[in-house]
Order: structure tokens, then C-alpha cells, then sequence
């Protein structure tokens, strides 16, 4: 912890060593996400060169500023984690793992080794892009208890990383930036100075496409401590509403994936792959070209095996007595499989009746959307207010809303009866090209005063969409905690 940063000419010898053993590389190279690259870096084949994998430890460490505390190390898996062992081993600080699979379901560990609650674990990482990697791995150790305050890593590649990670607490502390790393290899001569020019061009370019979008309330604040939600199932009229926060703290899951996948087919193939780790259950029916009568009752088998509630998003918006027939006939039969649909309240109270003469009998419950997550839409100030009086004059059957940030309402999120869910959640904050604003977990739930994360994209498109739904889960469920009285 003491030794002094790397000199400039150490970190010049570490990175033409990288050139070298062809950990980074340039040409025209297709990245996961599709799009085509001038420069690869791939960090896993320093395991095979032990005294670059040494001193790349040493610097990783010597570059912490002094004032930096830990009392424990974890790695970033996989890569990351024979770097982690290295600092370990050469520095006397007890290590972590975090563990990437877990096979049961509630029982066993995410996090392997002895530690503390309080203890502060220092995160080490080869490569930091969004910061998204290093969110998930902080999310498990909050939740076990530990501290992490700082991440350590060998490359910045200065894509909003750092910011994404401040607003999470945490500060990064990097050994180099790809800019940085780029005009040392063209000092070098390993690149010439079109290829630094393109790599510079190309950096521009991405960074563009994930820097964060500002999102729309400005007027982010910390909520102040709020029931548990097993307080508020006690005070919830409807039955899909208190079965809603009693499945939250069984499962100790705030988590609703939104499954718009291509077909029925893949629907209920990711309601059982992810189900284990959600409360709810979001699907847009009326996108299934394999729609069939027996779906319904197929989803709902899934749905009893894993405890969540299915939530049709219909998000019906007519006056009473057309929504009725919606709800209950046409080909989607809604009313006999979604425990929750939900409604704009444009049309006026009339809606929530018309729904509710259907729904209330069967014991259903609906949400009403207050505010929705797209740039410049209208459901704002006085319209907010107008949903929150509907719903409290209709206790009996309206379970919540789909809100942004109840916590800058007049009256912050207001009746704990009532339960805030809130789509536009991703690990890392941004937008997509058609108006989706994201915030992460942990800023929905703690800084706007939601309840339930609603992840879409996020899950569905990742690689591996349990494991995806695992970390919302753990991030979503530790800020619960946090805020928790
Ligand atoms: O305001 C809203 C309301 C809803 S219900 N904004 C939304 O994005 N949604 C839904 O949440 C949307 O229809 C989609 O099913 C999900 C968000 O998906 P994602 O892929 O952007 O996470």
C-alpha cells in the first residue's frame, strides 16, 4: 500500500509488453455488440506471462491513492480475478470471490471467503468500459455486508465508466487510459499515427453512443427510510396487492422482468429460466405471433411454481365500458391469467371502474400509470396528481402505479399501501434511439423512491439472462435494504 505510483517509464514498459504479448491489438476487428473496431484488447493472456502479470499488479496498487482503505480485495470474474490473486498474495490482503454461478437458488453463497460486515473490499478489474462489470460484482459484496468504495483497473477506456461508478459510490482508479495507451504505443512506433488517429476517432464516436443521457427529473433526492415491505402488505386492501409485497419478502426479490421476447414460445422458456429471481412477471401479449388459448394457463403454471405474479402491460386507455370487453374477451382473455394490467387514467376515473367491475370480483389488481420513462411525454405534474387521487379513492382494487420518481412528488411516494414500479432500468444509466430513458437500480429504488425495478433489455438481451436477472435482483433487493426502516 505504500509503494510509490509506477514511474512514467514503468507504465511505458507495461504497456509495450501488452503490444508484445498481443494482449492489445489493431486492425478491423467485430465486436460483441456487432459494431467493427480498429483495436482488440484481450487482458486473459497476461496469465501466461507471470512477471508482466506481477508488475501489472504492483502498479495497479502503487497507483491507489495513499488515503485509500481496504481491508480485502476481490476480482472482477474472470479475467480480473488472477490479477486479484496476484495483489493478494504479493501484498498480504486477504481476497474474495464472487462467485458468477450459483447453482441453488437461495442457499448458496455469493461471495467465498472470510470477511466482516463493515469491512471494505477493494475492487480489481482488467478493463472498464460502462462500469457495468464492476456494478455487479460491488452489488453482491454490499449486499454481504461489505464496503466498496474503490475500484482498481488496468484500462480506462473512457466510455462513461468513471461517472457511472461515481454515481454509484464508487471512484476508479485506473493505470492507464486507452487514449493514453494509444499515444505511448505511437510514440513507440508499435502504431502508426493514421491507426492512433482512427482508435482516437473510433473512442469519439462510441463515446457519444454511451455517455449517459440526462434523464428527465432533475430533482433526484434521497427519500427518507420507508416501511418494510411486509409492513405494507399488512396494510394492502387488494389481495393481488398484499400477495404482491408478501412474495417481495419471500423471495427477497423487487425485481419484475418485462419479457418482450419474439414469441410465446420464448416467453415461457425465459418465464422459467428467470423466474426463480423475479416478484412479477411484465408481457406485452399482443406481441406473440404464437399466441394460442393454452397460453395463459401455461404462463400461470410457470407462474405457481415460481411464485411471481403475471402482470399483463395492456395499458388499457378507453372509457369504461369499452375497456371492460377488452379486459375480459377478444382472443386475449386477459382478465382469466393477468393477476395485474394497468391503465393511463386519459379517459378519466370511468376506466378505473369499468376495469375494476371486472377485475375486483376475481380478485385482480391494477396499476395506473402516473408517469412513464420516454422523453417528453405528458404524464406530468397535474396528471401525476390526477392518478394518485383516482387510486386513493380506489384503494380496493388500484395496487399502485407505474411511476419515474415518485420521490419528487408532492407528498413523496405517498401511501404505503400503494406500490411504485418503474420501468427504464438498466445497469448503467442512457437511453435507447426511440426515447427509452434508463436509471440504474439502485438510483430507481433509493434516490426516487420506487419499489420495483422493471427490466426489460437489460435481461432479456443479455447473454445470460438468469445470471442477468440475478444482479437486478441482488442490486435492486440491497437498496431495499438501505432504505428500509
Ligand atoms: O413508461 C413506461 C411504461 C412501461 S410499462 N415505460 C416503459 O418502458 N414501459 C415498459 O417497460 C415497456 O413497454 C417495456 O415493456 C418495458 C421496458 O423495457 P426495456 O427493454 O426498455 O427495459
Amino acid at each position: 500500500m505504500s509503494s510509490p505510483p509506477p514511474s512514467s517509464a514503468t507504465m511505458e514498459s507495461l504497456i509495450v509488453q501488452l503490444h508484445d504479448i498481443a494482449a492489445v491489438k489493431f486492425g478491423n476487428f467485430k465486436l460483441k455488440s456487432g459494431i467493427s473496431s480498429p483495436i482488440y484488447i484481450d487482458l486473459r493472456l497476461i496469465v501466461s506471462y507471470p512477471s508482466l502479470l506481477r508488475e501489472i499488479s504492483q502498479a495497479l496498487i502503487s497507483n491507489l491513492p495513499s488515503s485509500a482503505r481496504y481491508d480485502v480485495v476481490c476480482g472482477v470474474p474472470y479475467t480480473a480475478l488472477p490479477i486479484a490473486t496476484c495483489i493478494s498474495v504479493s501484498s498480504d490482503i486477504p481476497m474474495l470471490m464472487r462467485r458468477k454461478e450459483v447453482k441453488d437458488y437461495g442457499t448458496a453463497k455469493t461471495i467465498e471467503g472470510a470477511f466482516q460486515e463493515n469491512q471494505v473490499c477493494l475492487i480489481v478489474e482488467d478493463l472498464v468500459t460502462s462500469g457495468a462489470s464492476v456494478l455487479e460484482t460491488a452489488a453482491p459484496l454490499r449486499a454481504a455486508g461489505l464496503k466498496v468504495t474503490d475500484a482498481v483497473v488496468m484500462i480506462d477506456r473512457e466510455q462513461g465508466g468513471r461517472e457511472n461508478l461515481a454515481e454509484n459510490g464508487i471512484t476508479l482508479h485506473s493505470m492507464v487510459k486507452l487514449t493514453e495507451m494509444v499515444r505511448i504505443l505511437k510514440q513507440k512506433g508499435r502504431v502508426s499515427e493514421e491507426t492512433e488517429k482512427m482508435v482516437i476517432n473510433f473512442l469519439e464516436e462510441n463515446r457519444k453512443v454511451s455517455v449517459p443521457v440526462a434523464v428527465a427529473p432533475t430533482t433526484e433526492k434521497k427519500v427518507s427510510l420507508r416501511l418494510p415491505y411486509g409492513e405494507r402488505a399488512k396494510k394492502t386492501k387488494n389481495p393481488t396487492g398484499k400477495k404482491l409485497f408478501e412474495i417481495m419478502v419471500h423471495k427477497e426479490t423487487n425485481l419484475c422482468l418485462a419479457a418482450d421476447v419474439a414469441t410465446a414460445a420464448e416467453l415461457l422458456d425465459i418465464a422459467d429460466k428467470v423466474g426463480p429471481e423475479i416478484c412479477m412477471l411484465k408481457t406485452h401479449v399482443d406481441i406473440l405471433p404464437d399466441f394460442t388459448s393454452d397460453f395463459g394457463s401455461k404462463l400461470r403454471s410457470i407462474a405457481d411454481k415460481h411464485n411471481f405474479l403475471i402482470f399483463e402491460d395492456r395499458k388499457f386507455a378507453d372509457i369504461g365500458n369499452t375497456v371492460t370487453m377488452q379486459y375480459e374477451g377478444g382472443i386475449f382473455h386477459i382478465l382469466d391469467w393477468a393477476d395485474i394490467v394497468n391503465a393511463h387514467i386519459i379517459s378519466g376515473p370511468g376506466i378505473v371502474d369499468g376495469l375494476k367491475l371486472k377485475g375486483l370480483p376475481r380478485g385482480r389488481g391494477l396499476l395506473l400509470l402516473a408517469e412513464m420513462s420516454s422523453s417528453g411525454n405528458l404524464a406530468t405534474g397535474d396528471y401525476t396528481a390526477a392518478a394518485v387521487k383516482i387510486a386513493e379513492a380506489h384503494s380496493d382494487f388500484v395496487i399502485g402505479f407505474i411511476s419515474v420518481n415518485p420521490a419528487s412528488w408532492p407528498g413523496g411516494p405517498g401511501n404505503p399501501s400503494l406500490i411504485h414500479a418503474t420501468p427504464g432500468v438498466q445497469m448503467v444509466k442512457g437511453g435507447d434511439a426511440l426515447g427509452q430513458q434508463y436509471n440504474t437500480p439502485s438510483s430507481v429504488i433509493s434516490d426516487r423512491g420506487s419499489d420495483i425495478i422493471i427490466v426489460g433489455r437489460g435481461i432479456i438481451k443479455a447473454e445470460n439472462p438468469a445470471e442477468a436477472a440475478r444482479e437486478y435482483r441482488l442490486q435492486g433487493w440491497d437498496a431495499y435494504l438501505l432504505n428500509c426502516k
